[in-house]
């Protein structure tokens, strides 16, 4: 049970924060770029723990009674602290969202056990826009759990409140910004002109509007709805038949012989949306290979994607994608490419594949341990998927709930390698997560499964039990 914190708690408290200087006036940067007269370095307060106490006990005391919740989740970094002290002195069970995950093979974008459905309060130090809330409950949501209210120490009325109850949250604040600053005026702590400036400032800048990449992220959409939002017409097929096949599975078809793959392709493809080829591994590949493949293709209503990592610079591709033995351009509906040349390489490929209506996959991030596509070489990606997006349908990536404003613009698809039904890896650094992580917590698309399924003794069996984890996973972490 919550009890309103007594104006007298409110107001030491307060005071306490301008005494260790965790409220400054003067000019300052925000993160949203704009300048204010007033600066909340909430930071401070783990050097003082009788105060953070104090602000932990505040903050349960400013919820409603009526608020339930399982879970508590602080917004990385600030509110840790403030989300710790709450879990052990409520005895409330806690999570973490990872902000940056260095190893985007291993890791998971929430820590801690939970359960789908379980409510998950969040906690915060300071809300201006509301963005920081939403990228933490981003991730909470994508991985199944429920995020009804925030509640945070200090609103700066600046539009936050009103974005997050368009995201179906309800911001609880122990105290606004103007009522801070009136009472530090009140107690000889500021002067009367400073206050002025103060809301000046506020009523200046009402609405601090939550970035673009921060409201995409925030309801999952079904695929069906995605495929009406793709640009390009094999994206949008994609999605269709993952809608019509109730499917999200790739099968990655490393066999040994081209024979053996569209054996596998015809006993495997009920089960899939797509059929991912390494061309170059057949040494009995012949012309008309492709031609058999199509038929397999449309025979079980699949795309075919060959994984063929182009990576050279413009002029050079549009010969490799067309050109040669293997004829790529001709058989395959997807390939994929990386940017390490730069954005000339979507520009060749595009030269030849926009007119058959083919599509293209970024290399956003890698499974295999140690890869160096991260950070701002996965942002560029994206960037470059934005500007060529009806030619580009999306990325292979491994974590795109962790990504700067998570998976993006729902129009383009995500496609995972590395999946198998138990978290491992091989001898030479491929890194495997199961298909509920993948999708649910990771915020993936498309699963794709190599010798998890090729090197069962019924691939057709185990291909239909990745379908059905996968589609769970997928149905548990949409509305
Ligand atoms: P596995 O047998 O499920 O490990 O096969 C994974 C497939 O996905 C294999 O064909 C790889 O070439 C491919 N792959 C990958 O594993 N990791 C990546 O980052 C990319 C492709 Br891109």
């Amino acid at each position: 049970m919550s009890s309103s914190p007594s104006a007298a708690s409110m107001e030491s408290l307060i005071l306490q924060l301008h005494e260790i200087s965790a409220v400054k006036f003067g000019n300052f940067k925000l993160k949203s770029g704009i300048f204010s007269p007033i600066y909340i370095d909430l930071r401070l307060i783990v050097s003082y723990p009788s105060l953070l106490r104090q602000i932990s006990q505040t903050l349960v005391a400013t919820l409603p009674a009526s608020t339930n919740y399982d879970v508590v989740c602080g917004v990385p970094y600030t509110a840790l602290p403030i989300a710790t002290c709450i879990s052990t002195s409520s005895d409330i069970p806690m999570l973490m969202r990872r902000k940056e995950v260095k190893d985007y093979g291993t890791a998971k974008a929430i820590e801690g056990a939970f359960h789908h459905n379980q409510v998950c309060l969040i906690i915060e130090d300071l809300v201006t826009s509301g963005t920081s809330v939403l990228e933490t409950a981003a991730p909470l949501r994508a991985a199944g759990l429920k995020v009804t209210d925030a509640v945070v120490m200090i609103d700066r009325e600046q539009g936050g409140r009103e974005n997050l109850a368009e995201n179906g949250i309800t911001l609880h604040a122990m105290v606004k910004l103007t009522d801070m600053v009136r009472i530090l005026k009140e107690k000889g702590r500021v002067s009367e002109e400073t206050e002025k400036m103060v809301i000046k400032f506020l009523e200046e800048n009402r609405k601090v509007s939550v970035p673009a990449t921060a409201e995409k992220v925030r309801v999952r959409l079904p695929y069906g709805e995605r495929a009406k939002m793709a640009k390009n017409p094999t994206g949008k097929k994609l999605f269709d038949i993952m809608v019509q096949k109730e499917t999200n599975l790739c099968l990655a078809a490393d066999v040994a012989t081209a024979a053996e793959l569209l054996d596998i392709a015809d006993k495997v493809g009920p089960e899939i949306c797509m059929l991912k080829t390494h061309v170059d591994i057949l040494p009995d590949f012949t012309p008309d290979f492709g031609s058999k493949l199509r038929s397999i293709a449309d025979k079980h209503n699949f795309v075919i994607f060959e994984d063929r990592k182009f990576a050279d610079i413009g002029n050079t591709v549009t010969m490799q994608y067309e050109g040669g033995i293997y004829r790529i351009l001709e058989w395959a509906d997807i390939v994929n490419a990386h940017i390490i040349s730069g954005p000339g390489i979507v520009d060749g490929l595009k030269l030849k594949g926009l007119s058959h209506g083919r599509g293209l996959l970024l290399l956003a991030e890698m499974s295999s341990a140690g890869n160096l596509a991260k950070g701002d070489y996965t942002a560029a990606a994206v960037k470059i998927a934005e500007d060529h997006s009806d030619f580009v349908i999306g990325f292979i990536s491994v974590n795109p709930a962790s990504w700067p404003g998570g998976a993006g613009n729902p129009s383009l698809i995500h496609a995972t390698p590395g999946v198998q039904m138990v978290k491992g890896g091989d001898a030479l650094g491929q890194q495997y997560n199961t298909p509920n992580s993948v999708i649910s917590e990771r915020g993936s698309d498309i699963i794709i499964v190599g010798r998890g399924i090729i090197k069962a003794a019924n691939p057709a069996e185990v291909a239909r039990e990745y379908r059905l984890q996968g589609w769970d996973a997928y149905l548990i972490s949409s509305k």
